[in-house]
């Protein structure tokens, strides 16, 4: 297997509306990316994956995309990206972008095409237009974010959307949408783009028509894999491009499927992600990982956080620490103390295991998910297709702070797009700049370790079983050896020549309870 840049990466995720902005209109852009590019090279990360960055009416962030060869002006323009993509380059970081398939936005030519043309065209052969039965829709499908998945026109026919109305579904039975597709890929790797996260990859073949067959009616439908073949097809035209998918799917060997050599490179580790912070869950999550991807050569991905799930500092506080903030409001406060414990541990365990991980922006903050945006201000669909009864996945895209001891804490000049909490000033990058203890210490200091003795590879658990069931540990080939001690009290390191780095204070030989440490 050839150690290729992606195996072992250490990849960060920035949603480029929230990370900075430089032209002071309150909305992150690629200005304030390149402007702060030297701080992700000195975090140490080996790749950034931006979210959706073509131009978009922003229905759902940008995921609803109105051409997929420009850049939104509120970000920049297509020669800015360019220039990012270059000076990324300049300092050893890839680029991956994000691609959309399953959907357009209302806005893309495409679309208005469709609507024009009428029933029966070619033009709406792009996308899922049906008569519907009576008044009512072709069918009762919900869309993932509440509500129908289907949406009336005006002269009568109805247009699936998975997603929100402003996210019509296309049609991936139609070549003309496969042929647009491959050019899209060809068009971003020609611009030297390194890799490409595949949104919603699991849901892209689906027939509305048909009666039941056993399969999902639009995820993981056998048909989706041979469109990921002809990607993997283009993007072998060029060397060393990848392929991530996001397929989040319950059964890991169905996952696994789309690792198969052909497919695609990597797909997000969601079953890691959704694990309770427990030792016998984390390691059945791990072992599970291991044992779908090493057969396939394909490297496993860690992932504690992205763009559509509550802040590990949040989630690990509670009792229940699963991801989703999709769940109704009026949770049990979290203890964020705790949270930001188990989130400094958790990050050594992430960065410790075997392939690469990410880190989505702010998680080297420590940022807690921001539970309490005025109703006003919340702008995730979820929130409104709920009738209002789903918080949404605003917390976790709040502005970064930067410096300084108030909002927009040098995130930008103008008002946020949304608002940054106050108390903020001790998260800042420029507070956790010189504190060794900070949460953005440990990640520096992680990362470089990492980048020397982690990342691919395999590893092999330790038995410890003196030390009761609630500690985790293994060695890698280098002969780092990760401890996470899950259980309720403090146990004793295992023997050892040198602490490398520990997630918390470790006082006379005792590791504490929610604390790991990296061992030689
Ligand atoms: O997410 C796919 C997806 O299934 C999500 O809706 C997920 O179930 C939800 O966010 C969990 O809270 C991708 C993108 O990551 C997401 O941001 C987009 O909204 C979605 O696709 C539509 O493009």
């Amino acid at each position: 297997m050839p150690k290729t840049w992606w195996r072992g990466a250490a990849i960060y995720q920035v949603y480029l509306r929230s990370f900075a902005d430089g032209n002071g209109d309150g909305f992150g852009d690629l200005a304030g990316l390149r402007a702060r590019l030297s701080y992700l090279a000195d975090l140490g990360v080996n790749a950034i994956w931006l979210n959706p960055w073509y131009p978009s009416p922003m229905a759902d962030g940008g995921y609803d995309v109105a051409d997929y060869r420009d850049i939104e002006p509120v970000f920049g323009t297509l020669a800015e990206a360019e220039k990012f993509i270059e000076e990324a380059h300049g300092l050893d970081i890839r680029v991956i972008i994000d691609i959309v398939p399953n959907h357009g936005s209302d806005q893309q030519v495409w679309f208005t095409e469709a609507l024009s043309a009428g029933p029966g065209s070619a033009a709406r052969e792009r996308f899922w237009f049906r008569s519907g039965h009576g008044d009512g829709p072709p069918n009762d499908w919900q869309s993932i974010f509440g509500g129908p998945a289907w949406t009336r026109v005006p002269d009568g026919e109805w247009y699936l959307h998975l997603f929100a109305p402003e996210q019509p579904d296309l049609n991936w039975n139609n070549p003309e949408v496969i042929e647009e597709y491959h050019d899209v890929l060809r068009f971003w790797f020609d611009r030297g783009v390194d890799g490409i996260r595949i949104d919603s990859a699991a849901l892209l073949i689906k027939d509305p028509d048909a009666e039941p067959d056993g399969q999902d009616p639009f995820t993981d439908r056998d048909g989706v894999h041979e469109i990921y073949r002809g990607w993997r097809r283009v993007a072998d035209e060029y060397d060393e491009r990848i392929l991530i998918g996001e397929v989040w799917l319950p059964d890991q060997e169905r996952f696994a499927r789309y690792l198969r050599p052909d497919e695609m490179h990597t797909a997000f580790n969601f079953d890691f992600l959704g694990s309770a912070w427990s030792p016998a869950s984390l390691r059945a999550s791990i072992e599970r990982t291991l044992d779908t991807h090493v057969p396939l050569g394909a490297p496993a991905t860690w992932v504690l956080s992205n763009h559509d799930v509550a802040r590990p500092v949040t989630r690990y506080g509670r009792a229940d620490t699963s991801w989703a903030n999709d769940d109704r409001r009026d949770k049990a406060p979290s203890d964020l103390a705790l949270g930001y414990r188990r989130a400094r541990a958790a990050a050594l365990l992430a960065m410790a295991l075997p392939g690469s991980v990410y880190i989505y922006q702010g998680e080297e903050l420590g940022l807690p998910e921001v539970e309490d945006i005025p109703d006003e201000l919340r702008q995730d669909p979820m929130w409104t297709r709920s009738g209002h009864t789903v918080p949404g996945r605003d917390g976790c895209r709040v502005p970064l702070p930067w410096s300084g001891s108030a909002p927009p804490y040098g995130y930008s000049t103008a008002e946020p797009w949304l608002p940054q909490p106050a108390g903020w000033q001790e998260l800042t990058a420029e507070a956790q700049e010189t504190d060794p203890g900070s949460m953005l210490a440990l990640y520096r200091t992680g990362l470089r370790i990492r980048a020397e003795l982690l990342g691919d590879g395999t590893m092999t658990w330790l038995e410890l079983r003196d030390l009761g069931t609630g500690v985790l540990a293994f060695t890698r080939e280098s002969g780092l050896t990760c401890v996470v001690n899950l259980g309720p009290g403090p146990v004793p390191l295992p023997p050892h020549q040198e602490v490398l780095l520990t997630s918390g204070p470790v006082e006379a030989g005792l590791l504490p309870a929610d604390t790991s440490a990296w061992l030689r």
